[in-house]
């Protein structure tokens, strides 16, 4: 792949220095866990077969709507968000896709940036469509909602828009559109719940029925904001009732940062997979609303939780479990690069202990009802250490051993802020 973004060199020179010392660690940890029966190589394959996309938006500098702070030399465009995704997926490896957003990634040549991608060792996860925002010399406003709207031209609009995404993926080669709106109202009596729950089904029908034969249609459900008193999808029960009645190709995606603090989230996933309708996740963090903090910053046994769940669902995959695995964040005061190094590695170290778990000694505690010998079998694989696996499965790859020290020495950032015009003040999520 001839436009890798970072040297090589640069990064055999950097695990040159570190292989020794890895090696001693992996070979102590895979001696303590041969005594817990658990073969380390065997968890380094599962680990280094699982991967995450990016979310194109998240490589730039995010925002609150009270202000954004850009940093210099941030992406401007999607080529240059491309590069930066590139940067993370060349030293961490577990990053070989990107989930674009339009029109925030619009360009004029799809099959060229499916090409641009791939000479970046990218390709293309579920695209995102955005009816949350009014696009310069848009015919119809969405200020009153888009697929839910009491106006057929502005729902015909949005349908209209969801299909042009569809059209765009299949350009970039990827067969999954994510729809989250952020329909709902502001007052009690500003519309009708079940009126504006029927437009918005008969609208996503019309989305469904454009589908093409391989792909899914992944509802996205989120308590509240920009609506601040009823949100159209505003739950997964919401969600999986209308995927339920969509059909088959309409599967639920699972925001993290979507839900009421303290919700058990890992039940959900689990309801989800019981019913054939997990269909991806939007890994991120957060301790109040939708705040998409770094996955893992905040609750990382939680993200614990949800992975032991989807390792269960491994187990038993009913019809078709293959989620897609996103992150959905905004990096309003980190370098985007960074943050996304640092969530890729909370994301596979989650996985990583959840395959550790003994679910023998798990399955025999939850029949003997022995409780605490149930919480203690999630609780010894939680409290490993699996950061060596981490690092030997990217280094067998050609990743690096330390992400962040080496994205930091090789001055990309430096680099890119002399090369890329600066990114105005602002404020909002990108
Ligand atoms: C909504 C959301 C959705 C994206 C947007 C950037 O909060 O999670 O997934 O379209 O963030
Ligand atoms: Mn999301």
């Amino acid at each position: 792949m001839a436009g890798l973004p970072l040297s090589a060199d640069q990064i055999a020179e950097h695990n040159a220095a570190r292989l020794d010392a890895l090696r001693d660690e992996y070979d102590s940890l895979g001696r303590s866990l041969a005594r817990r029966g658990v073969d380390i190589d065997g968890v380094k394959a599962r680990v280094a077969g699982f991967t995450v996309a990016l979310p194109t938006w998240g490589s730039g500098v995010g925002g609150t709507r009270f202000a954004k702070f850009p940093i210099p030399g941030e992406p401007t465009n999607i080529h240059e968000k491309l590069a930066d995704c590139a940067v993370v997926q060349q030293l961490g490896r577990a990053t070989p896709r990107v989930s674009p957003h339009f029109p925030w990634d619009k360009v004029s040549d799809y099959s060229a940036l499916r090409e641009e991608a791939a000479d970046l060792g990218l390709g293309f996860d579920a695209v995102n469509s955005n009816t949350f925002q009014d696009q310069a010399g848009q015919t119809h406003s969405y200020r009153t909602g888009s697929l839910t709207s009491t106006d057929a031209g502005v729902r015909a609009q949005a349908v209209e828009h969801n299909i042009d995404c569809i059209e765009i993926g299949r350009k970039l080669g990827s067969t999954a559109l994510t729809v989250w709106v952020g329909d709902g109202t502001n007052f009690p009596g500003q519309q009708s719940l079940g009126a504006s729950l029927d437009r918005y089904l008969d609208s996503a029908a019309s989305i469904y029925a454009a589908l093409p034969g391989d792909w899914r249609m992944l509802l996205e459900h989120k308590m509240f904001e920009p609506a601040f008193y009823s949100t159209v999808i505003s739950d997964w029960g919401s969600s999986i009732l209308a995927a339920q009645e969509l059909g088959p190709k309409a599967r639920c995606l699972v925001d993290l940062g979507h839900h009421a603090p303290n919700v058990n989230i890992e039940q959900i996933v689990a309801r989800l997979h019981r019913f054939g309708k997990l269909g991806g996740f939007h890994f991120n963090d957060s301790k109040y609303g939708d705040d998409d903090l770094d996955s893992g910053s905040i609750n990382p046994h939680q993200l614990f939780l949800v992975f032991n769940e989807l390792v269960e669902a491994q187990l038993n995959p009913r019809d078709g479990f293959d989620p897609a695995y996103m992150i959905d964040q905004s990096h309003n005061i980190t370098d985007p690069i960074e943050s996304m190094l640092s969530s890729a590695e909370a994301i596979l170290g989650a996985y990583a202990k959840a395959v550790i778990v003994d679910r023998e000694a798990l399955r025999a505690a939850q029949e003997a009802n022995d409780v605490m010998m149930g919480f203690q079998a999630l609780r010894r694989a939680y409290r490993v250490d699996v950061s060596p696996i981490l690092a030997m499965a990217r280094v067998e790859v050609g990743g690096a051993i330390d992400v962040l020290d080496l994205y930091r020495a090789s001055g990309w950032r430096e680099r890119k802020a002399q090369e890329r015009k600066p990114v105005g003040l602002g404020a909002g999520i990108v």
